[in-house]
């Protein structure tokens, strides 16, 4: 795969409304008491226009991804990890396939799953945002570890839902928006 990790900014994701509970409750954007990110990720549509950003905090349960989208079709959307950080490309193809060290398929309800870069399917509302808190099953240290690996890691957001279950990414259609988490 290709190596890279772009140096300076950072954000990256979307979201909606909460779709996974969060233990610990987390500070929203530019609250003073927010925690520090682990990561950021700025995300850009395909004509590279900013939609929207993503960050990842340490919650006292776990990491905890947060998403802010602006301009997105109403309706759901898959969004995951990508095993590249690399929003190049067309359609964010350098981005590559799911997030997988370990080498299963794709989707929660695939007998052989997950990819470690599944994630649950974002929503947004009728004004084209999204505002998506996901809290994510691993620890601190493996996520780090995972995203910031040789080639980086970029967040992914589809035209269509994630079935989670297809092979390789869920039938979830066309990468809509793109974002390079950086290391903060
Ligand atoms: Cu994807
Ligand atoms: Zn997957």
């Amino acid at each position: 795969m290709m190596s890279v990790r772009p140096a300076a900014m950072a954000a990256v994701l979307l979201a909606s409304a909460a779709l996974v509970a969060v233990a610990a409750p987390v500070a929203p954007a530019g609250a003073a008491e927010a925690p520090a990110p682990l990561a950021t990720a700025a995300i850009a549509d395909v004509g590279g226009a900013a939609r929207g950003s993503a960050r990842i905090v340490a919650g006292t349960g776990g990491p905890v991804l947060m998403v802010d989208l602006n301009g997105v079709a109403p309706g759901m959307h898959g969004m995951h990890f990508h095993a590249v950080g690399d929003c190049g490309g067309a359609g964010f193809a350098a981005a590559g396939g799911h997030l997988n060290p370990n080498n299963r398929q794709h989707g929660s309800h695939n007998p052989r799953g997950s990819h470690l870069g599944d994630l649950p399917n974002v929503t947004a509302n009728d004004a084209g945002e999204v505002h998506a808190t996901v809290a994510l099953p691993m620890s601190v240290g493996k996520l780090r570890a995972a995203l910031f690996d040789a080639d980086g890691t970029a967040l992914v957001v589809h035209a269509g839902p994630d079935d989670y279950m297809t092979d390789p990414a869920g039938g979830s259609g066309a990468r809509i928006a793109c974002g390079v988490f950086m290391a903060r």
